[in-house]
């Protein structure tokens, strides 16, 4: 059976960033208005009154200290606390495409190829802005690119088990050159309302060009094995769908945005993980020894810090396990990518590393790599 290899990655960084402080200033200047307008309410003890964010509490809690977005006015807006995008018309390219075609412009390049090379698309992401036609076949449109495409999502886990999916088929020859691409704008279905996940999500685009080996130009890595498993949880769920209209649920509602129980979350999700991976690595016969890099998703710093801890044996330094959460804060499927496509200098030929993400489902997905 054929070797597939990575033979490019590219990363989209919107142009506006937002600090801890500006963010919380915004969301703090929002809740003297909330509670001012609703005092009666508040006093009579009728609704409870809105608390202050700390932007103290929002490093040491999750090690993020900003986060991108493609745009910023909005979200900082007290009196209306969200992205404001214009609206597009059928016929111009839909906002994901725009910034996944970017990431994958980027990871064409340093693959040596351009888009009609390409005979996969796969739009892996935790939201996609539309039912349908797929995002993924307005991306080969736009690319010029052949074949077949088509969205997944798998929450934080798209990009991993989109890289297992397109992996598998070039393996049975249903394609030879994909595209995996996570175009995350998450500040569109984040609640800047609520202080308990303000502050955890970033906007981002990243791209993976994935190439049977006996045809690829500038083969990066070889990926020697994947492994995706999920868990059904309810602890991080959006409950916004095609069924609510019809179900006269339509609205400002809370549960059509992102919740999650996040304490039960980091307790439940990091077992799962350090033992996925645990699995993944003898089922290859890889010692946590033969490791020199972990890719991890990019949800908490003290979470990271575990899990490397555990696979290892010991504290990875920053080097061996890069984190770019501090700048792009969750970026959902696109962490571990970002992570990866930055953090790859200084292997040696042969070094082996492992991308992982774990997120909603519950779901983890691992791709374990050998530097060409
Ligand atoms: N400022 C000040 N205080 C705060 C704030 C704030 N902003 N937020 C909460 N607090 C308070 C709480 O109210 C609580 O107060 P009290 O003790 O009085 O009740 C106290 O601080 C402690 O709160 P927590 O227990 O919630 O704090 P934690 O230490 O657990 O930290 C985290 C919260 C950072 C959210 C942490 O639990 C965490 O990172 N958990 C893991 C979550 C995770 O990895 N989730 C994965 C989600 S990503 C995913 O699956 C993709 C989904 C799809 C993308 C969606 C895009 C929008």
């Amino acid at each position: 059976m054929v070797d597939v290899v990575v033979s490019g990655t590219g990363v989209f960084t919107p142009a506006y960033s937002i600090s801890n402080q500006e963010l919380v200033d915004s969301f703090n200047a929002y809740v003297a208005l909330y509670n001012a307008q609703h005092s009666g309410d508040i006093a009579a003890g009728r609704i409870e009154a809105k608390v202050d964010s700390s932007a103290d509490f929002i490093f040491n809690a999750s090690g993020i200290e900003r986060r991108y977005v493609m745009e910023k006015s909005g979200i900082l807006d007290p009196t209306r606390m969200g992205p404001q995008f214009a609206p597009r018309a059928d016929d111009d390219p839909s906002m994901m495409a725009e910034i996944a075609l970017d990431a994958a412009q980027s990871a064409l390049g340093e693959a040596g190829l351009t888009g009609s090379d390409i005979d996969l698309v796969i739009c892996a992401a935790s939201n996609h802005e539309r039912a349908y036609p797929a995002v993924a076949v307005e991306i080969q449109a736009l690319l010029g690119a052949g074949g077949f495409a088509f969205d997944m999502n798998v929450a934080c886990s798209s990009a991993t088990f989109g890289i297992q999916a397109a992996a598998d088929m070039i393996k049975c020859g249903s394609a030879k050159r994909a595209l995996i691409v996570s175009p995350e704008i998450t500040s569109g279905h984040l609640e800047w309302r609520d202080r308990d996940c303000h502050f955890i999500f970033g906007d981002v685009a990243t791209a993976v060009v994935l190439e049977a080996e006996d045809v690829a130009l500038s083969p990066k890595f070889r990926i020697v094995s994947t492994r995706c498993a999920s868990q059904f949880s309810n602890n991080i769920r959006n409950n916004n769908g095609f069924l609510r209209r019809a179900q006269d649920q339509l609205g400002d509602h809370r549960d059509m945005l992102f919740m999650q129980n996040g304490r039960k979350v980091f307790k439940e999700v990091l077992p799962l993980v350090s033992g996925h991976i645990a699995d993944h690595l003898n089922g290859c016969d890889v010692q946590a020894s033969d490791l020199k890099r972990l890719w991890l998703h990019q949800a908490n710093k003290t979470m990271n810090d575990y899990i490397g801890k555990k696979v290892l044996g010991r504290v990875p330094d920053a080097v061996e396990q890069p984190n770019v959460l501090q700048d792009y804060a969750n970026t959902s499927s696109a962490g571990s990518i970002i992570a990866f496509s930055k953090h790859s200098d200084g292997l040696k030929r042969g070094d082996k590393g492992l991308i992982c993400s774990f997120g909603a489902g519950y779901s983890v997905g691992s791709v374990l790599v050998e530097r060409l």
